[in-house]
């Protein structure tokens, strides 16, 4: 079966998703798209040669008969609604991060599923499905290094754009590490503090850059990240985590060790989508094919409701520098990890 997709918001990640399912991923095709800009989504389907039809709506494309399930790649305030609308039609969503932008706003997403009675829902949380984190996870998981104790951990990015500021290290940024740590130690958080350090003359005005934000899990283990977005030289994602017997880290990405004009070493990405470009592939791969068997496989609604309830925690002890509880509800049985 070919399932057939729709996309809203035809920005940077959404005509990636869209390319990446249309001609490179098995058994999905796009067959309408949206963006309130609809000049642009009108290029867009032309000019990839995906030749979707372009609907004036993203109502429109969710009830679109020919579309089966839905991807959401538009602004993140838009996320809730959409979603909303898709779980109101019965169909399946591959939501980007985040959820919503409010912990309120995903929860209502948590409740409209499980009244729904299905589940249908999929978040963007692609760092479940690189190689190195899965290895990692791995390695954990059999028990190598002992049970975790303390992970150390860093975000960098070269530079971010003007319109990315206040608390978009956290919501933006840090949301991607606050899911997979969570994945990775198998573990939720109870406690956050951020730290704002002395500020790097690289960061532009409404930015303070670096942060470093410490999480304490039920476990007890703790984990120390440092997001720092306008490191300049390179996007570097570590995630070191010392355990009983030792420690185990995030492999690298390859790249050729070189030995030359009296020097050695090797390169580093400037890009997150060189990072992350295999993931997003086995994560879309895998939506489709979860998707065909009516399953969610993957980050789930409770996953993002998870993230947002984090992050709120954390943009709240930001700005009070206090150390601050995280209060989670139980799991619902709906959302039971499986396996
Ligand atoms: P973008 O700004 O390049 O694209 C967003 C698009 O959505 C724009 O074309 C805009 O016109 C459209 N849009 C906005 N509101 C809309 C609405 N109500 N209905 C239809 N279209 C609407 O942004 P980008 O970078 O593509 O990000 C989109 C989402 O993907 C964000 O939530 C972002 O956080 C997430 N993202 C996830 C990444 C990941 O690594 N998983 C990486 C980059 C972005
Ligand atoms: C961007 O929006 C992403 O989602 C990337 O994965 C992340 O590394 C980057 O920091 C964000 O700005």
């Amino acid at each position: 079966m070919t399932l057939r997709i729709g996309i809203i918001g035809c920005g940077g990640i959404g005509q990636e998703h869209a390319r990446r399912l249309h001609f490179k991923l098995a058994g999905a095709q796009v067959v309408a798209i949206n963006d309130i800009n609809l000049a642009a989504a009108t290029q867009f389907s032309e000019m990839s040669g995906i030749k979707a039809r372009v609907l004036d709506s993203d109502q429109a494309v969710i009830d679109a008969p020919d579309v089966d399930a839905l991807v959401v790649a538009s602004w993140g305030p838009a996320h809730e609604e959409q979603v909303l609308a898709c779980i109101k039609a019965g169909k399946p969503v591959f939501c980007e991060k985040p959820l919503a932008v409010t912990a309120e706003g995903a929860r209502r997403i948590v409740d409209a599923e499980v009244q729904a009675g299905k589940k249908l829902v999929q978040v963007g949380f692609m760092r479940r499905y690189d190689a190195g984190y899965r290895a990692l996870k791995a390695t954990l998981d059999a028990g190598t290094v002992g049970d975790a104790l303390l992970v150390h951990a860093a975000h960098r990015n070269p530079a971010v754009p003007e319109m990315y500021v206040g608390d978009m290290s956290i919501t933006d940024t840090f949301i991607h590490e606050i899911d997979v740590f969570r994945w990775l130690l198998d573990d939720d958080y109870v406690s956050v503090q951020v730290i704002e350090g002395r500020k790097t003359r690289n960061a532009h005005a409404g930015l303070h850059d670096p942060i470093t934000v410490l999480l304490e899990t039920r476990q007890g283990i703790r984990i120390d990240t440092e997001i720092y977005v306008a490191c300049r030289f390179g996007y570097d994602i570590q995630c070191h985590v010392v355990g009983e017997t030792g420690v185990a880290s995030l492999p690298e990405p390859m790249s050729v060790p070189l030995r030359s004009n009296a020097r050695q070493g090797s390169g580093i990405l400037m890009d997150w989508k060189l990072r992350f470009i295999d993931s997003y592939d086995v994560e879309l791969q895998d939506w489709i094919e979860a998707t065909v068997r009516g399953e969610v496989n993957g980050p789930d609604a409770w996953d993002g409701y998870v993230a947002s309830v984090t992050a709120e925690a954390c943009i709240e002890a930001r700005k009070t520098k206090q150390i601050l509880p995280i209060a989670l509800p139980e799991r619902p049985a709906f959302y039971a990890r499986q396996g």
